[in-house]
Parts: structure tokens; sequence; C-alpha cells
């Protein structure tokens, strides 16, 4: 196997042996060919339309719900991923039969292989197949920036938005990456491209989320638990933590949120479920010991899983693109009423949850949220009371070298306020790191896909400050990331025209040196360096 698409990359280069997230080398060889399928569907959908034919919601589902699979944490279950191939492969052969001019195909649109060709054409396909070493990054950086992008879309549909034109470009985009002809600087341009309809899906995902659920405003969120059993929803689909609050209505058991799914405790429609009682725990790599002391059920809506304890295995589930061999796994495609009953008559026999953490925190600072204290905000900036904002949005992640993020956000001077999304918030969310004239210093917007809140919030402060570049904010971007979402906002940030971002705890492995120039010459894209250093070189 060769994977190298996160930032716990065995030996900051690839994992070769078996994942350092669990991924083991056959799971590994059957992601490769679903990609591989994916992006040869996807030329045939971007022929169709070259054609002037429309292409089914059904296919453009499909090509998101793929992708999502093979993100970092999310499916682990090799049955599940071979189901996605042989349909890709049927769907695929459905429509290349309307395809005027087959000869324009690449091979992966073509293929046509059973079961018995999956592990041997798997082997042959797979990242390392591309041997020009800044071809093969750039083509994996569009890649794995696509996969964020699906992730996001995928999140959207469930909440019926979609948008054929992000499903246009998704898919031509991943078709590109097959094809011999394009320069690097073609798909550098790719890359920009891709960021600029990362943009455009996080804008779709938070119409999406905003419309359904109202605009996210300040919340107080307990960390404590109470008396019931609970059921812990982990992940980021907000449609499936609605359809289980609806379901638990009445039937004694309580509904908790943990990593990624604490933002739901900001919108207005979820407060209404007096049994959504808080967030228990932290960032997703903490879930062994945390999920066992919960005692009740898990629901995994997306990544991140951690391979389960034997402990706590038969009462973890998963549902949509995220599953794990040897845990149930719900079923329900987008749009679709899902049964959760099998999870609630399981929590109802386990005990309530032990109390791990005691208080409070706050969030809930999404764009609607801030631009309402716009006046406060821009006040405090102009009497000096607001020095710097400093972006830490991101992921979490288990390398010790992330105590870095909680060490800067202590270190960081009074007069300056953490702007922050995705479940990087986890360490610095529980300091306290006290207010401004009543403005906390850290600002959770949301979610990862929340980041687009950040960058509305910095286009709003340009606009009243009469600024010509974005980068002439009193904003500065230290950032951590860890799988592919992050990737997408990255992407978006720089087509955003955002200068200067620091990204860690390592660069990805999948930057060639080349590519990693292009992006430190034209964005000043760098690394981390130790705590002091960068608050003197961030923050002055
Ligand atoms: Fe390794 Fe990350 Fe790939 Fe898992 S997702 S196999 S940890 S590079
Ligand atoms: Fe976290 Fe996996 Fe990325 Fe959505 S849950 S930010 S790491």
């Amino acid at each position: 196997m060769f994977c190298f698409q996160c930032q716990e990359t065995a030996g900051c280069s690839g994992c070769t042996v078996s994942g350092v997230c669990g991924k083991k080398p056959d799971v590994a060889a059957m992601q490769d060919l679903l990609v591989y399928v994916t992006k040869g569907l996807s030329a045939v959908t971007t022929e169709l339309r070259f054609d002037g034919k429309e292409i089914e919601a059904y296919v453009n589902e499909m090509i998101i719900v793929n992708l999502f699979t093979t993100i970092t944490n999310a499916n682990f279950d090799k049955d599940s991923i071979i189901e996605r191939i042989k349909n890709t492969l049927a769907t695929k052969e459905e429509l290349i039969r309307k395809v005027e001019n087959r000869e324009v195909l690449p091979e992966a649109a073509l293929w046509k292989g059973t079961e018995a060709d999956f592990e041997a054409k798997a082997s042959r396909v797979g990242i390392l197949s591309t041997e020009n070493e800044d071809i093969r990054s750039l083509r994996e950086l569009i890649t794995y920036g696509l996969k964020g992008l699906a992730a996001y879309a995928k999140h959207a549909a469930a909440l019926a938005h979609t948008d054929v034109e992000i499903d246009a470009f998704l898919q031509r985009a991943l078709a590109a990456t097959l094809d011999d002809s394009l320069s690097a600087d073609q798909l550098t341009a790719l890359t920009l491209e891709t960021g600029s309809y990362g943009v455009k899906v996080m804008e779709l995902l938070d119409k999406a989320n905003t419309e359904t659920y109202g605009n996210p405003e300040i919340t107080k969120v307990n960390i404590g638990v109470g008396k019931n059993p609970g059921i812990l929803v982990s992940g980021h689909d907000l449609r499936d933590l609605e359809m289980l609050l609806e379901q638990t209505q009445g039937t004694g058991v309580d509904v908790y949120t943990h990593s990624e799914m604490l933002p739901a405790h900001y919108y207005p429609a979820f407060k209404k479920y007096s049994n959504f009682i808080g967030n228990y725990g932290n960032a997703w790599w903490k879930q062994k010991e945390e999920f066992e002391r919960f005692h009740g059920p898990i629901l995994m809506t997306t990544n991140c899983i951690v391979p389960p304890k034997d402990s706590y295995k038969d009462r973890m589930y998963t549902t949509g693109a995220a599953s794990y061999p040897g845990c149930t796994h719900i079923p329900g495609a987008i749009g679709e009423e899902k049964d959760f009953s099998a999870i609630i008559e399981q929590a109802k026999k386990c005990p309530a949850p032990e109390e791990i953490e005691h208080g409070e925190i706050v969030g809930g600072f999404a764009h609607a949220q801030v631009l309402a204290l716009a006046d406060k905000i821009v006040e405090a900036v102009k009497s000096g009371a607001i020095r710097k904002f400093v972006v830490m949005a991101g992921c979490d992640g288990r390398a010790k070298s992330r105590n870095y993020y909680t060490d800067f956000a202590k270190g960081l001077p009074k007069d300056t306020v953490i702007l922050t999304a995705g479940c990087a918030k986890y360490k610095y969310n529980k300091l306290d790191l006290g207010d401004i004239g009543g403005i906390p210093r850290v600002l959770d917007a949301g979610q990862c896909n929340d980041s687009y809140s950040l960058a509305v919030i910095a286009l709003k402060l340009k606009e009243v400050f009469e600024l010509n570049d974005i980068n002439e904010l009193p904003i500065v971007y230290n950032i951590a990331w860890y799988e592919q979402k992050a990737v997408i906002v990255l992407l978006a940030l720089l087509s955003l025209g955002v200068k200067n971002i620091h990204l860690g705890p390592t660069l990805p492995a999948f930057l060639s040196p080349n590519v990693a120039k292009i992006l430190v010459d034209n964005f000043g894209i760098s690394g981390i360096g130790t705590v002091e250093e960068d608050l003197k070189n961030l923050i002055g």
C-alpha cells in the first residue's frame, strides 16, 4: 500500500505497511480502486455534459459519497468499498453507451473488471502509478481537495441543497487528474480553481445549514452529564443528528455530541430538544478512552473513526459514508429517513455516561452572530483593545507536537482573539483565556466547513475598514491540518487571496519540493516553528 493523504502519514512520507490511522493494506487497495473508478465515471459524465446531456442526481451523489468514503478515518470496511466499486462500474457501463466520442475517454473510463480483478488492478492504479513526482503531487493535492469538497457537498445534499455547477466541476477536475496531457502549470491552475469551488461548496453548505436550522448564535454548551442513558453522536452530519433527536423524543434516552458535532448546539433548531444534553469529551483521537466511559451507544456519522476497542465495539454504529467492520451500519441514502431504533433500544439498557468533565464552553460565532457584534468588534480594533485576530481553525490529531497549539494559544497576548472552526479548537477551547470587553478571546464558528464563516467575517472587516487587500487586515493564520477537509479549506483560503498561512504541525507529505515551492513563492505558506518564534513573527 501507499498512502500519504493525511498529516499523520508514517515518517512524514507515506504509510506503506499499514496505516497509522489503522487502515489495512487490503482496505487501502480497495480505496485506491474506488478513487480510480470514480475518476473513470467522472470522465464519462464530463464527456456526456460536453455532448449536452444532463447527469442524473443519483450519479452525482454516487461520486460525492465514493470520495467521502476514502477520506481519512471515514470507512475501514472493505466489503462496503467493494460494493461501491461494483455499483460505480455498473453505472459507468450504463452511461458510457451514451457517449458519442468514446476514443477521447481515458483508460479508467474504459476499464470494466469484475471482483476477481480488483486486487490486481488496484495495485496498478494507486498514487505511485504517476511517475513524475510533481505531477503526482499536484494530482493528489487536487484529489484530496476534491475529497473534502465532496464531503461538504454530501452534507449539503442531505439537506436538499445541491448545485449542478459544483458537481460538474468536481467531476471535470477528477477526470483531469487522469489526463497525461496536462502540464504542471495547468494542474496548478486547476488546484486554485478547486479552491474557488471549495468556497462555493462551503457557501452552499452554510446556506443549507442556516436555512434548515437557523443561524448559529452565542451558546453555552454543557460539558457535564445527566442521569439518563445517552447516545453519543460524532462526525459532521447535522441531518443524521436531527433524525436521531426526533426519534429519541419521549424515550428517556439523552443525546450528546462528540468532537465535530459540538457546533450543532449553536443552531436554534436543535435547542428545542430537551434531551439534547451537551457535548461529551474532546476531539476525535481521544475516543478510545471517552467512548469507553460514555457507556452508551455511539453513532459515527462521518470521519473520524478510531478503530474501536472490543470493550465498546458492540455499541458503536456507523451511517452514511462511514463504516467499520463489525460495527452495525444504519442504512439510508441521501434524502431518506433513517431508522435509529436499534441504537435507541440498546441505549435504554445502558448505564448513564460517566462524567469526565464539568462546566460549560461557549461557541456559536459563525458569520451572522459575529456580524451582529460588528460594531463592538470594529470599535475594539480601532481603540487598540484588539490588536490581532489569529485564525487557528482546522483539525486536531494525536501527535504530541500538536501541544504547540495549546502553548501558542496560552502564549498569545491578551489583546488578541482566536478565530476557530473544526476540531482544532479542542487544543484550547477549555482554557480560561478570558474576554476583551465582553468579546471572548476564542470565537468558535463551528465545524471545519464553517471556516467559510471566518472568510465571510474577514471580507466584511475588509469592507468596513475600506482596505484593498484581505491581507491588510489585522488577521494572521496559524492553521492545523489533519485530513482532506482541511485541504479544501486551505485551497479555499488561497483562492480568496489569503497569504502567509502557517500550516502545521507538519507540511503535507504529498507536496513535492517543487509544488511546495510554488505555494511558498506565490502564497507565502510556511510551516510552524517554536511557539516563541511564531508568536514573535505573527504577533510582533
Ligand atoms: Fe496513513 Fe493517513 Fe493514509 Fe491512514 S490516511 S494510511 S494514516 S496517510
Ligand atoms: Fe476533525 Fe477528523 Fe479534521 Fe472537521 S473530525 S476537522 S480531523
